[in-house]
């Protein structure tokens, strides 16, 4: 059975999947799709995934998209153990919400505050304190949360 995971490091689900497929020890086919060179919008990637955009694995020819879809087929599957996606329902369902609140609710504030503070720069844009600290507290929050 051959799982061949399309990714990039600099993207959250990308490492999620990527950080999951190790932990669990499984042997996968890197396919590294490099963002920062486009090549999500070359033509061989996007036979793959047509909305251009890792992460993607393709599992002895069923692709699929979407880092949390991709979680629970690899649990369904048994490519990953019990421990990191339970069978109990309630306990199941407690990941469940976590995946569903963690895009906006968590990963989102990440991004925003590395964005401003990290990326815009490097881009020439200078963001006032202000705004640094209102993106800081906007995830200081969503972690405490989490
Ligand atoms: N909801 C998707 C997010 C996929 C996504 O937005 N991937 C980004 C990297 S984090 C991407 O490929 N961006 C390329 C682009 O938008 O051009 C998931 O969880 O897999």
């Amino acid at each position: 059975m051959v799982l061949k995971l399309y990714y990039d490091l600099m993207s959250q689900p990308s490492r999620t999947l990527y950080i999951l497929l190790k932990k669990a020890n499984r042997e996968f086919e890197s396919k590294l799709v490099a963002l920062k060179k486009g090549e999500h919008f070359s033509d061989e990637f996007t036979k793959v995934n047509r909305i251009q955009r890792v992460p993607v694995i393709d599992h002895n020819g069923f692709i699929l998209t979407e880092s949390v879809a991709i979680v629970k087929y690899l649990a369904y599957r048994r490519i990953i153990p019990e421990s990191l996606y339970p069978h109990d329902i309630e306990k199941q369902a407690r990941v469940d919400e976590f995946l569903e609140w963690h895009h906006i609710g968590l990963r989102l504030h990440c991004a925003m505050y590395f964005r401003a503070k990290y990326l815009e720069p490097l881009l020439g844009k200078k963001n006032d304190e202000r705004t640094l600290t209102g993106y800081e507290n906007r995830m200081v929050q969503a972690l405490e949360v989490f």
